[in-house]
Order: structure tokens, then C-alpha cells, then sequence
């Protein structure tokens, strides 16, 4: 396969801007020396932080509306390997891409798995759907999929799982993320003690298929597309489903799925404890699950979640292990720019957060200093790490900065041809 974003390319813009990015590295390096701060120690945890892809992420997305697609977008899983190979070479923090079944099904998954072998892509966890019918399928999930009242809508949801880690086996995966649209939209129409029942009942099932090194995350979601009940609302009965289903099941958060002004930190400091935590779906929302770019919206949050697994990783909690990947939906930017933003952005939220002086945080929350407590992490917070983001991608190999670089390599306009519009403008979530 051709190269699509030239490696000179790369090193032509890194050029011009290396001298300036330099001066700035050593500037930053001076000020946080003062505060105690080794910078050559802190770019080097970026080695550990990879986030994952969305297969789905890399075609733009649309609402219930209208959906109004790019020129160039990929039209095949293959395609999506190749732009999220892209996104990685400008920013090398995104070397594994999560796939979703069946929307990336091919006919061969060992050609699939060479394919991002070359690229340099490894898979992330898979996820599976039975929030869609799919054509030919014998029975419909319009009622719900693992906890549908019918066994046999159950069975075929299950098989559905199952067959997804036989996939994900093959991928070279480690992981399986069940998000269902399953609940209600009229107070009556379910049960909700006996829809929950069938629910661990159907994962019980799929868990006894997961091999020994492999997750299963949980994630819940608190409306849409059932708009009264759903049936995993929220991470209390996630991780009551996790703990019912055992060690290997793990609650996961999407930053989207919580109740207005929910405090988010909170919730993943609990699942840390309990060593519950999967990992994360960052986005960014305004009103609910809007799916916007991360950090576009609340960056102090993102911080603030940032900053309770940067505190689990330094007190090495037991357990901890979690998986980071994007889950966004693009609707009006072009999704790699979209992908490049926000993985640097979630960088950026965990590059402050090591900022954080814990000894100081530490001491100011046993002496009941509260103002001093949050200045800390202010202090954290207001610090601006751009130019260690660009130098960890500098010296990776990535682009110090990747929008302007993926703009001059007018990627999408020389794709255009190779990948014809599909003329699918219709509405719909994706
Ligand atoms: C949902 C969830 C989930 C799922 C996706 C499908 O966030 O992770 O896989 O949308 O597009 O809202
Ligand atoms: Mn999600
Ligand atoms: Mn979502």
C-alpha cells in the first residue's frame, strides 16, 4: 500500500518549527525545575498513554436529522485502518484502533490483522451492537437484545457477543465493550428487576466464552435510544453487573452517558477503588451524550479525571489497568482533524495532571486548607504543556503541529478518487 501521509512531509514542517519549539521546551523545562518538575521525566510517561480509535469515529457522524458526509471518507474497514494510521503517524498516540461488529466485518479477519499489521496498528477492545437490526438477521432487537422477555432474540444476542470474541481473538484483542440500547420509552412497558435478571443471565453466558486474559466492559448509558428507562442507566448497576459477573468484568465510563452535573471524577475514583474501572470513552458533551470533540467543551473536568488516574498510577492501585480510547461523533469537522484534536487533548489532560504536586495536595487536604487544595491543581491546570506535547511527537517521529501537516498533505482531496462517494447522506447516529 502506498504511504498517504509522507514521512517528509512530516519532517519538512517539523523543520521549520523545531527551532521555536526548542526554545519553548527549554523554557518550560526551566519553570517547572523551579517547581521541583524534571521535564525529561514527565514526556517520557507519554510512552505508557496510547488512546484508541473508533473505527466508527473516522466517517463523519450525524444526528437523527440529517447527516451530511465529506468527500473521501472511508467506505470499508480498510479505509478506516488507513486513516487512523494517519491520525497515529502525525500524532503517535493512537496505535490501536477499536473495532465494532458487525459494521467492521470482513470476509477475511487474518488479512484485516496483517493489514494494520503494516500499518502499525494493533486492535483495542471490540465492541459489539444489538441496538440495530441487521439485514437477514431472524430476529429484530426493536424489544431489546440480551434482555429482550424472548429467549430466543436473547440467544441470538448472546451468540452475537460471542461471536465477537472469536473475531477479536483472531484481531489479537483483549477485550469486549457491551453497550446495548436496550430499556424503555412508557413507564410500564418494562419490568425493570426482571429486564435486568435477563440481562446477567445473557452476560453470564458471554462471560463464560471470554478467554482467561480477557475484559468484558460494561458500559452504561442514561437515555437514548430508550428515552424513559435503559437498562444499564448508570455505573451503579454497571458495576453491580460487574460484580455480580466477576473479576474479569469492569464498569466502563463514557464521559457523555451521566446525568447532568454528575461529578465524573468521583464516580471513577469509586470504580479504582473497587478495581472496577475498564477504561474510558472520552468525549466531550454540553447536554448529553452530544459526542463532541474532547476537551472541546470542559476541559477542567477532563482534568479532573485525568487527575484521579494519574493518582491511582503513583499509588500504583491495585488493579488499574485502564483502557483509553476516543468515542466521538463528527459532524461537521473533518473526522481526523476531530481525532487528531482530541486525542491531544486528552494528552494534554494527563500531561497537567502528572503536573499535580501530590505531597502538596496531600498535605493541604490533611491540614483542611481547601483554598490551597484546589490551587494546587490549578496550578497544574493553568500550566501550558503544549510545547511537551509537541516535542514527545517530534521526537516519535509525529508532526509538531499535525492539523497544519495533515492540511498541506491534502489528504482528502487526493483520496477523492480512489474513494467515490457512496452517496449515503441519510439521518442517523453513528
Ligand atoms: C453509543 C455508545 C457506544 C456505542 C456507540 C455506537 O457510546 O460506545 O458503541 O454509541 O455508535 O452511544
Ligand atoms: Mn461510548
Ligand atoms: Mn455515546
Amino acid at each position: 500500500m502506498k504511504e498517504i501521509i509522507d514521512q517528509n512531509l512530516i519532517q519538512d514542517h517539523n523543520l521549520k518549527n523545531s527551532k521555536s519549539l526548542e526554545k519553548d521546551f527549554e523554557f518550560l523545562g526551566e519553570q517547572l525545575q523551579q517547581r521541583g518538575i524534571r521535564i525529561e521525566e514527565i514526556i517520557q510517561k507519554l510512552d505508557s498513554f496510547m488512546i484508541a480509535i473508533p473505527s466508527w469515529g473516522t466517517g463523519t457522524g450525524g444526528t437523527r436529522f440529517a447527516r451530511f458526509p465529506g468527500i473521501a471518507e472511508p467506505r470499508n474497514t480498510f479505509e478506516k485502518l488507513e486513516d487512523c494510521s494517519t491520525i497515529n503517524k502525525l500524532v503517535r498516540c493512537c496505535p490501536m484502533v477499536s473495532p465494532h461488529f458487525p459494521w467492521d466485518k470482513v470476509d477475511d479477519l487474518k488479512e484485516l490483522k496483517e493489514f494494520a499489521d503494516n500499518l502499525e496498528l494493533s486492535f483495542g477492545s471490540i465492541n459489539s451492537n444489538t441496538f440495530q437490526d441487521q439485514p437477514g438477521q431472524t430476529h429484530s432487537y426493536k424489544f431489546g437484545s440480551l434482555t429482550n422477555v424472548s429467549k430466543e432474540v436473547r440467544n441470538q444476542a448472546i451468540k452475537h457477543n460471542v461471536e465477537c470474541i472469536e473475531w477479536g481473538k483472531v484481531l489479537g484483542s483483549d477485550s469486549l465493550t457491551v453497550w446495548i440500547g436496550d430499556g424503555s420509552n412508557l413507564p410500564g412497558q418494562q419490568h425493570f428487576t426482571h429486564a435486568l435478571e435477563r440481562y446477567l443471565d445473557s452476560c453470564s453466558q458471554i462471560y463464560e466464552s471470554l478467554p482467561d486474559n480477557w475484559q468484558m466492559y460494561l458500559e452504561h448509558k442514561m437515555f437514548e435510544p430508550a428515552f424513559y428507562s435503559t437498562v444499564i442507566q448508570d455505573w451503579g448497576t454497571s458495576v453491580l453487573c460487574a460484580m455480580e459477573l466477576g473479576p474479569k468484568a469492569k464498569s466502563l465510563v463514557d464521559l457523555g452517558h451521566h446525568a447532568p452535573n454528575v461529578n465524573i471524577e468521583m464516580i471513577v475514583a469509586r470504580l479504582i477503588q473497587f478495581q472496577k474501572l475498564a477504561g474510558f470513552h472520552f468525549n466531550d458533551s454540553k447536554y448529553g451524550d452530544d459526542d463532541l470533540d474532547s476537551g472541546s467543551i470542559n476541559t477542567y473536568q477532563q482534568f479532573l479525571i485525568l487527575n484521579e488516574l494519574v493518582d491511582a498510577e503513583y499509588r500504583k492501585a491495585k488493579g488499574f489497568n485502564p483502557a483509553y480510547m476516543l468515542d466521538q461523533s463528527h459532524n461537521v469537522t473533518d473526522p481526523i482533524e476531530s481525532l487528531i484534536n482530541s486525542s491531544v487533548e486528552v494528552q494534554r489532560s494527563y500531561l497537567k495532571a502528572l503536573l499535580v504536586n501530590r505531597e502538596k495536595l496531600q498535605g493541604y487536604q490533611d491540614e483542611n486548607d481547601a483554598l490551597m487544595a484546589s490551587n494546587e491543581l490549578k496550578l497544574a491546570y493553568n500550566t501550558d504543556v503544549s510545547p511537551i506535547l509537541a516535542m514527545y511527537r517530534m521526537r516519535a517521529g509525529g508532526a509538531i503541529d499535525p492539523i497544519a501537516t495533515y492540511r498541506s498533505a491534502n489528504y482528502r482531496k487526493n483520496l477523492e478518487s480512489a474513494r467515490p462517494s457512496t452517496n449515503s447522506n441519510s439521518s442517523g447516529i453513528v
